[in-house]
């Protein structure tokens, strides 16, 4: 059986394409969510996608990483610089994490420069725009084929 691979967007990233493209390009999160699939395929994986607005929901979809994922990617949005709750979940994940950040947050305000998620992440890439998800995710092929 294919093993699994979680792509985790937190908050307002449903809003991808619709606003800020000078930031975060144009592609939507619907975009970006059918190439990651179409490449993990490729790469004998599964994809499991989802995205949301509440800390809860991303901390209980970690949690069901534990059981079902042999990697997680995730944008954590703005929980990455607040959610110590996010990197507690993930510190009780064993599996691959690679965070992702479309834009180059050390490059933006101060308050962005530092992540919670990062004490955890086995990789992390910020401003490769969109296709840093991507990237992430050849590496987990990489890793895990
Ligand atoms: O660069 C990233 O991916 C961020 O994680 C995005 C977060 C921001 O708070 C982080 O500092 C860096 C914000 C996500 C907001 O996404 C939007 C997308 C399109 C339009 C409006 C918001």
């Amino acid at each position: 059986m294919s093993q699994t691979v979680f792509l985790i967007n937190g908050p307002n990233l449903n809003l991808l394409g619709q606003r800020e493209p000078e930031v975060y390009g144009s592609d939507t999160l619907e975009d970006v969510t059918v190439r990651c699939d179409r490449l993990a395929r490729t790469g004998g994986l599964d994809l499991k996608a989802m995205q949301s607005n509440h800390e809860g929901d991303l901390i209980d979809m970690i949690h069901r990483a534990r059981d079902e994922a042999a990697a997680i990617i995730i944008n954590p949005g703005a929980f990455t610089h607040t959610s110590v709750a996010i990197l507690d979940a993930l510190n009780a994940y064993d599996g691959l994490v690679f965070e992702v950040h479309i834009s180059n947050v050390h490059k933006r305000e101060s308050f962005r420069h530092h992540s919670y998620v990062s004490a955890r992440a086995d990789g992390v890439l910020a401003g490769f725009g969109v296709e840093g998800y991507e990237l992430a995710l050849r590496r987990i092929i990489s890793l895990l084929g």
